[in-house]
């Protein structure tokens, strides 16, 4: 589907989902400036500002002009959200071409440390700084910290559910299997301590992170995105025939080099699909492993219907989070292969469109398609779009649908990069 001119024309509005936001767009340095910002704020736990930067790059992000001080005052000096301070960076970077702020977080050795620290999956900015303050500076401090020589080689489905807890905000751990019971009341678990709970990913994902680290950073070309979709519909077909699917995340906003392969699945079956799809996720997941194709399972979650942890950053879509490996080409057999990120999401059919607007992104979108819906008495998040007073449920059954529901006009997935 082309993109609208309409959306293209819409670049000053509120929410990033009303607006087209290339994945390389005409002033990306200034974007990037403020992404350090907002990078900058996050790992320092500074949400709200992290936000307003992260929202300052995302409306630049769809200014279609270069920037310069006639359309400063024109333009850019009206765009939503911008304050006075954001707008004199904006300032200063004409005259000079660069953010003073910017340039000097960049070279500094906290952020550097913070960032590195963050870049291993499952190190989260709090552990980050907690990290920072024992005096922790590189990979290889990291390294001896989470003891890396020991056998990490496996962490099968089995292991890792064992192992699953989540740390409420006073450090308490709990199990997820209490955590997640449909059976235990909200005043239960208020009284365990899991509410306003943050999952934390059990150290073994940290220390298989570390370990591949070389591998896991490295980015992952389209064809073999692809390749690895056509891997796993392959077997997938071989437990549960019929299933359907669309790869998400970066690659379908045109990234050409993703960081993880997000692949979203259904059945299309309206009325047993759901049946079908449930118990999926982990079945399938042991499979994999089974293979030799997925090598180390970082997480797995939401194996109950009511998710009663149900919160703005995690739906109740049974995925699976792993390490990947594709088999060697027997057609190139010296080539070695590299331990690549996959996420599997699997939705009901209802669900799969929500599903797959919600895992293409990007953040911002996303954030931005939650509270554009609140304001309109809707309720988006992937696994469904109902309506606020009556709970009613939306059946969308295409990626079109989610948008009119919405009252959003239609964005490109490549024009979703805010
Ligand atoms: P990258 O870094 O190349 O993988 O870039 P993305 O944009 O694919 O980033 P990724 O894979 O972290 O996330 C893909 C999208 O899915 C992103 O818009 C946010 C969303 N997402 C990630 N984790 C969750 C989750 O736990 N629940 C929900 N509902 N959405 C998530
Ligand atoms: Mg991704």
């Amino acid at each position: 589907k082309p993109t609208t001119p309409k959306v293209y024309d819409q670049w000053s509005a509120k929410y990033a989902c009303q607006r087209a936001s290339p994945l390389v767009c005409v002033n990306q340095e200034l974007a990037a400036a403020f992404a350090v910002l907002s990078k900058a704020r996050e790992l320092e736990g500074m949400f709200a500002n992290a936000l307003s930067y992260e929202r300052t790059a995302g409306i630049i992000k769809s200014y279609p002009h270069p920037i310069t001080k006639t359309n400063f005052r024109k333009d850019v000096q009206n765009l939503p959200g911008l304050g006075q301070k954001t707008l004199a960076k904006v300032e200063e970077w004409i005259e000079n071409g660069y953010i003073q702020e910017s340039t000097e977080i960049t070279s500094s050795e906290r952020f550097q440390s913070l960032s590195l620290f963050s870049s291993i999956y499952g190190i989260g900015p709090v552990n980050a700084r907690k990290l920072y303050d024992l005096g922790l500076r590189s990979i290889e401090d990291l390294e001896r910290y989470y003891d890396v020589s020991a056998d990490t080689s496996a962490s099968t489905v089995e292991e890792l559910e064992e192992e699953m807890v989540i740390y409420t905000p006073n450090g308490k751990r709990v199990p997820t299997a209490l955590a997640e019971s449909p059976r235990k009341s909200t005043k239960d678990k208020a009284r365990a301590g899991v509410l306003g709970n943050t999952y934390k990913l059990p150290d073994m994902s940290i220390k298989v992170a570390l370990m591949l680290r070389g591998e896991l950073d490295q980015p992952i070309p389209r064809d073999e995105v692809e390749e690895m979709h056509r891997v796993v519909m392959k077997e997938l077909q071989e437990i549960q025939k019929g299933c359907i699917s669309t790869i998400v995340g970066g690659y379908r906003r045109g990234k050409s080099g993703s960081n993880d392969v997000d692949i979203v699945i259904t059945h299309p079956d309206l009325k047993s699909g759901a049946d079908m799809v449930k118990g999926l996720c982990k079945r399938f997941t042991q499979k994999l492993h089974s293979k030799g194709l997925v090598t180390h399972v970082m997480h797995l979650s939401s194996f109950h219907a009511h998710n009663a942890l149900r919160t703005s950053n995690w739906d109740s879509l049974e995925k699976a989070l792993t390490v990947f490996l594709l088999p060697v080409d027997p057609k190139n057999p010296k080539r070695k292969r590299t331990h690549r990120r996959l996420d599997l999401i699997f939705a009901a059919p209802e669900a799969y469109w929500t599903a797959v607007v919600g895992w293409s992104g990007s953040k911002l979108f996303e954030r931005d398609l939650r509270s554009w819906a609140k304001d309109r008495g809707l309720k988006f998040d992937s696994s469904g779009l109902t309506r606020r007073h009556d709970s009613k449920l939306f059946l969308p059954r295409s990626e079109q649908e989610v948008f009119d529901i919405l009252g959003l006009d239609w964005i490109d997935p490549t024009m979703r990069n805010a």
